[in-house]
């Protein structure tokens, strides 16, 4: 990828607060950062089919990419989606969903093992009211045993709206009444139970945009460090909120000191330096965090 004249000034900025390095070192550290902001991510959709995947990629990002369907399977062969905006890029792929056949169970959950080491985030989806999770519950274990890291899996209640019980009258309200929030409080611990997982289960809907802020905002802390800016570029900004936008800052300033960590240890050298190295990685970090515009906005 060629760089933008504001990825230069950026380098030449981060050059900057560094100058006070050896150059070796200072090169070391804004290569592995460079390599970082140009990570393109991958983020795989996984679920029952009609869980609604389509649907929520749909609507979670700014390009709507995705075929949905009422009736039928829809999504049969994974669809790899290469999302750009501006200079930076993401793939999305859009699974074929288990549970229609056990045939088509064996092939999709070969295909998910396979797709496994090049995703950074598996956004898992169950429909808020669908009790059967026999087919999630033996997939994911598969996926496990197959060696998934756990910590990849972000489990998401779909279909909020329709969780019982659903207020007469008008079709999707914006927000679920309060027994349907307690419902889905209920059906959330216990898919968290049965889906073990270092994140909440979050509950969302597709349809009226119910929760998708805090959906997006969970997948900032979710993703690993070096993929978070760059899918939050092609999420749409009406499920941004100031606390995304502070978290994805801070996790790339995050990304800055970590690049700094992995070259420089202040340990090993007498306490004057030491103090003085500390104070140049919390610069590199607060400089870092103050750029993010210029490379991801
Ligand atoms: N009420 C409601 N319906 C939804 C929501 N999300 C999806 N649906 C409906 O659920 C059905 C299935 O949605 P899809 O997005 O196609 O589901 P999928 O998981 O991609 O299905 P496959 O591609 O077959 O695996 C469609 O009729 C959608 O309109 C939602 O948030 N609320
Ligand atoms: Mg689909």
């Amino acid at each position: 990828m060629s760089d933008s004249p504001d990825t230069h000034s950026v380098s030449d900025a981060l050059r900057a607060s560094l100058s006070f390095l050896p150059q070796h070192a200072c090169d070391r550290i804004l290569s592995r950062l460079q390599h970082a902001i140009h990570h393109e991510p991958v983020i795989g959709i996984m679920g029952k089919t009609g869980a609604g995947k389509s649907s929520l990629c749909n609507a979670l990002f700014q390009q709507s990419v995705c075929l949905t369907s009422d009736l039928m399977a829809c999504t049969r062969e994974p669809q790899r989606l290469v999302l750009t905006v501006g200079e930076r890029s993401m793939t999305l792929i859009d699974l074929p969903g288990v549970g229609e056949t056990p045939e088509k169970d064996e092939i999709y959950l070969s295909l998910y093992q396979q797709l496994l080491a090049e995703l950074d985030l598996i956004i898992w989806v169950i429909r808020a009211d669908d009790r059967a999770r026999a087919t999630d519950i033996a997939t994911h274990r598969a996926l496990l045993n197959a060696g998934a890291d756990p910590s990849r899996f972000l489990f998401v209640l779909s279909q909020a709206d329709r969780v019982s019980p659903v207020p007469a009258g008008e079709e999707w309200q914006e927000l679920p009444s309060e027994k349907q929030c307690l419902s889905l409080a209920t059906i959330s611990s216990l898919v968290a139970g049965q889906l073990p997982s270092s994140f909440p289960v979050m509950a969302v809907s597709a349809h009226t945009g119910y929760n998708l802020s805090a959906l997006v905002e969970l997948m900032v802390h979710a993703l690993p460090a070096q993929a978070s800016s760059a899918v939050y570029r092609q999420l749409k900004s009406d499920h941004k909120s100031t606390e995304s936008d502070s978290a994805v800052r801070q996790r790339f300033g995050e990304l800055a000191g970590s690049a700094f960590d992995s070259v420089i240890d202040p340990n090993s050298l007498p306490s004057g330096w030491r103090a003085l190295l500390c104070r140049l990685r919390e610069k590199l970090v607060q400089l870092a965090t103050g750029l993010w515009d210029k490379l991801f906005s």
